[in-house]
C-alpha cells in the first residue's frame, strides 16, 4: 500500500530531512518515490481541499507554500491497506505536536499544529488522491 509523505518546510529548513525519513526506513517502509519540491498555490490547494472552509485554511496555504518540501511515497508491504494506513500515522503521530506521544515524529520534532513536520495521508482513499498531486506514475519505483 503507498501513502504520500510531506515533509513539510520546518522538517526541510531545520535540517531533520535525514533524521525523519530514517524513522520509516527502520521500520521496515521502502521509498516508492521521493524528491524536493517547492509547492505552488495550486498544488497546496488541491491537497488541502477538504479543509476550504476552515479558519486555518490560509496560513495552510501560506506556509506549505513558503520554501521547499521533501515529497515521498511510502511503500507500506501489507495486504491490509487500513492497517498501513493506521502504522504510518502511528509513526508520525497526533496532529497537534503538543498532544503527541514522544516517539512519534510530530511528538519528538514538531512544535506547532500549524507548523508541525510532517504530513501524511489520512486513508488509501486520500493516498489515491494525493499521490498523484506530487508524482507521475514513471517517478514511484517498485523494488
Ligand atoms: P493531519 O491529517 O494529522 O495532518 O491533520 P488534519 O488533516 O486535521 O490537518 C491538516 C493540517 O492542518 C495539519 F498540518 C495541521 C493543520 N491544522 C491547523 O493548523 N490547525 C488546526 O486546528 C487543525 C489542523
Amino acid at each position: 500500500m503507498r501513502s504520500l509523505i510531506l515533509l513539510k518546510p520546518w522538517a526541510v529548513s531545520r535540517g531533520l530531512v535525514g533524521e525523519i525519513l530514517s524513522r520509516f526506513e527502520r521500520r521496515g517502509i521502502k521509498l516508492a518515490g521521493l524528491k524536493l519540491v517547492h509547492v505552488n498555490r495550486e498544488k497546496a490547494e488541491k491537497l488541502y481541499l477538504v479543509h476550504k472552509d476552515k479558519e486555518f485554511y490560509e496560513g495552510l496555504i501560506t506556509h506549505i507554500t513558503s520554501s521547499p518540501v521533501v515529497a515521498g511515497v511510502l511503500d507500506v508491504p501489507f495486504d491490509d491497506p487500513d492497517g498501513a494506513v493506521s502504522l504510518i500515522r502511528k509513526i508520525i503521530g497526533a496532529t497537534d505536536p503538543a498532544k503527541a506521544e514522544v516517539g512519534t515524529i510530530r511528538g519528538d520534532y514538531g512544535l506547532r499544529i500549524d507548523r508541525n513536520v510532517i504530513h501524511a495521508s489520512d486513508s488509501p482513499k486520500s493516498a489515491e488522491y494525493e499521490i498523484p498531486i506530487f508524482f507521475n506514475g514513471d517517478e514511484l519505483v517498485n523494488y
